[in-house]
């Protein structure tokens, strides 16, 4: 630990409670403590706050529909495009020449896309687009790393209104098969690779894979050249275009930003669930676009004039929300970097921040602690002095990386938000409003205004304060999902609860996670409550996991659980009983990595594959997760008296602990 570190213990550790400086609070787009009260007598009107931050090509005429719950309806009959809201309005603002997009390359190659250079790309990129036949309401699937390419691909998707389907370049070919094929997406944008600490990432062949798993006919490919001579010469099939060329043929094009009413479909994004399969979450053009819009105001206290960075990708929702449609449609710059912060050195997230004066900043507690880990040697290399708010997302922040950041980042100056939102909220829902409220590290805070979140038993019956339960939302919000593509019967189970026995009789939003709440109404995200793993901020199904291990020939039956993981908040273990005639083996083990790579891609790998004849079961034949993860965690055991075989389990355990 450097000392840094060890005043920060000295001094910071023991303080619970931390206030906004005066200077940030006389600047910050909302100081006044009154807004939560202005929105809770006026709700559900306190919202058109939001849509009034947008451009309407006609006005809605009802805030909410609220007439087929959960089917909510927000900012009916209105119209407008997200292009036209993110990039032409900016344009003609008169900001035409202020920077949009910042992007740095992993070598530090850099692209400046002024507003007006952005307009001009995504006209011409939707002119290609609808040339190669995709029409309104057709799904676009884009299958990209951080490149410049892939905002513009998503704003001439909404230009046409064509919704995008983003799906995270990490993901295997398999991953992208099945999205496809769930959303019936006929075209795809993707990328020849991309470098990695280094190394140029062949991309094409694992696009290619994909495209082969796809069941229905795919009428169009567009590939951008991003390695140049670094490429790995793959030839583009009859349906495949070079991005390039495709901009070279429609130079100069201009194409009309279609109205679209507020409820059409922006796009889709794909998330983990329970199950084994994917759900399709469909975000909406208004309420979606407002609900970014307002809180990128709000809680990330965005300007015009803001140089703003969020470290996520944008193949996840943080990005579509916080690097693209939030940032871009206050007529902010928002940076992308295509790289991981270690590359070529620890303090290369700190160069960018003080190459680019960025003033907001937002980023994942894993990423934090790794920053920890490293040493405070990195961010003091470098002037961090332009910013002036820091922000966290993705899973629960503990209270000393917490300060770390807020010490070592923010130099004590920048306010902390904790954002606590999910793929299908849209948007932050718990979070403190850095120009108003206190701070207090390892929870989030407040529900947002005009957002009625609240902690409740099994019941559905609100909890005593300091009690933990799990986390609901009582009362729609514009940027919520409206239904999961295609079903809105899992739509309805997966999310939703009918209270009938109150007076009005009430749907309540359930996230799937555990929480508690303060006197002061600050709630603490205690993680998920379902089957979900949350791995370096990332969403894993352990269902999905265990049926890519069941796949590896020679796999009889696996369980996958969460451990306990120092960086990555949780990391995958995997427990896995093979078929006779199988050997417990090294290359076993690297079949199985294999094929959990394979089906999702390796940010689900497993961080040990503990081989076991049989799997703590109970008398029903229930697999005793709970057991399962005290072995990973190396905590005392709980009751085993149910279980049918009590005797593996301390066979388990000695197999992970490596005695
Ligand atoms: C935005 C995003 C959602 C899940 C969510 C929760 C966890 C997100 C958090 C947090 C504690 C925070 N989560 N933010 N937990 N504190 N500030 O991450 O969306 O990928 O859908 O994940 O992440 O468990 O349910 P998504």
């Amino acid at each position: 630990m450097s000392d840094g570190d060890g005043e920060l213990e000295a001094r910071l550790v023991e303080q619970e409670e931390f206030e906004p400086t005066e200077e940030f609070v006389e600047q910050a787009n909302v100081s006044d403590p009154g807004i939560y009260d202005e929105f809770e007598e006026n709700w559900p009107h306190s919202w058109e706050r939001a849509a009034e931050m947008l451009d309407w090509f006609d006005d809605y005429d009802q805030v909410l529909d609220d007439s087929d719950e959960p089917f909510y309806e927000w900012f009916v009959n209105g119209k407008l495009n997200a292009s036209y809201n993110c990039v032409d309005r900016h344009v003609e603002n008169g900001d035409k020449n202020r920077v949009a997009i910042k992007w740095e390359g992993e070598h530090g190659d850099t692209r400046t896309y002024t507003y007006q250079d952005l307009y001009r790309e995504v006209n011409e990129f939707a002119a290609a687009l609808r040339e190669l036949g995709v029409e309104e309401d057709d799904v676009v699937t884009l299958y990209m790393p951080m490149v410049p390419e892939l905002p513009i691909a998503m704003l001439a998707c909404a230009r046409i209104g064509a919704p995008h389907s983003v799906v995270f370049a990490g993901f295997s070919a398999d991953a992208l098969a099945t999205r496809m094929n769930s959303a019936d997406s006929r075209f795809l944008v993707t990328c020849d690779g991309y470098y990695r600490r280094g190394d140029a990432l062949d991309h094409m062949e694992k696009a290619n894979e994909g495209l082969d798993g796809v069941d229905h006919g795919v009428d169009a490919t567009v590939v951008v050249d991003r390695l140049g001579d670094d490429g790995f010469g793959h030839d583009l099939k009859g349906n495949q275009h070079d991005w390039d060329d495709l901009m070279a043929d429609h130079d100069g094009d201009r194409v009309d930003p279609v109205e679209r009413d507020a409820e059409d479909m922006l796009f889709l994004m794909y998330t983990s669930g329970t199950t084994g399969e994917p759900k399709g979450v469909k975000h909406t053009t208004g309420g979606y676009l407002a609900y970014t819009s307002w809180t990128s105001h709000s809680v990330l206290d965005l300007k015009p004039e803001d140089t703003y960075w969020c470290s996520a990708d944008i193949g996840w929702i943080t990005g579509h929300s916080y690097i693209v449609y939030g940032p871009l449609s206050l007529g902010t710059t928002t940076v992308m970097y295509e790289g991981t912060p270690d590359y070529p050195q620890r303090d290369r997230l700190w160069e960018i921040v003080e190459k680019y004066a960025v003033d907001v900043f937002y980023t994942a507690p894993t990423a934090i602690r790794a920053f920890m880990k490293w040493g405070s040697q990195f961010p003091e290399r470098r002037d961090l002095s332009s910013l002036r708010l820091l922000g966290t997302v993705g899973e629960p922040i503990n209270p000393r990386a917490w300060k770390w950041y807020y010490q070592h980042i923010g130099d004590e100056e920048c306010p902390v938000v904790d954002t606590w939102w999910q793929t299908e909220t849209g948007g932050m829902m718990v979070t403190t409003l850095p120009g108003v409220g206190t701070m207090k590290p390892g929870s989030a805070g407040p529900p947002l205004p005009g957002i009625d979140a609240r902690v409740v038993d099994t019941n559905g019956k609100e909890v005593e304060a300091g009690r933990a339960g799990y986390i609901t939302v009582n009362k729609p919000w514009p940027g919520m999902l409206r239904t999961l593509y295609d079903n809105d019967e899992r739509f309805i189970s997966e999310y939703w609860q009918e209270y009938s026995d109150s007076d009005e009789g009430e749907w309540v939003y359930f996230p799937e996670d555990g929480a508690k709440i303060d006197d002061d109404g600050y709630i603490t995200i205690l993680g998920r409550v379902d089957d979900v793993l949350n791995v370096s901020g990332h969403r894993l199904g352990t269902m999905e996991i265990e049926s890519a291990i069941v796949g590896v020939e020679g796999v009889a039956e696996a369980a996958v659980v969460g451990g306990d993981h120092e960086v990555k908040g949780e990391a995958v273990y995997a427990y896995v009983i093979l078929e006779d005639g199988y050997e417990e083996t090294e290359e076993m083990r690297g079949k199985i990595i294999e094929g959990v790579e394979d089906a999702i891609g390796p940010i689900a790998r497993p961080e040990q594959v503990v081989f076991t004849p049989e799997l703590p079961k109970t008398r029903s034949g229930k697999i005793m997760r709970r057991l399962l993860e005290e072995i990973a965690n190396d905590e005392e055991l709980g009751d085993t008296t149910t279980l049918r075989n009590p005797d593996i389990v301390e066979d388990i355990q000695t197999k992970v602990r490596g005695d």
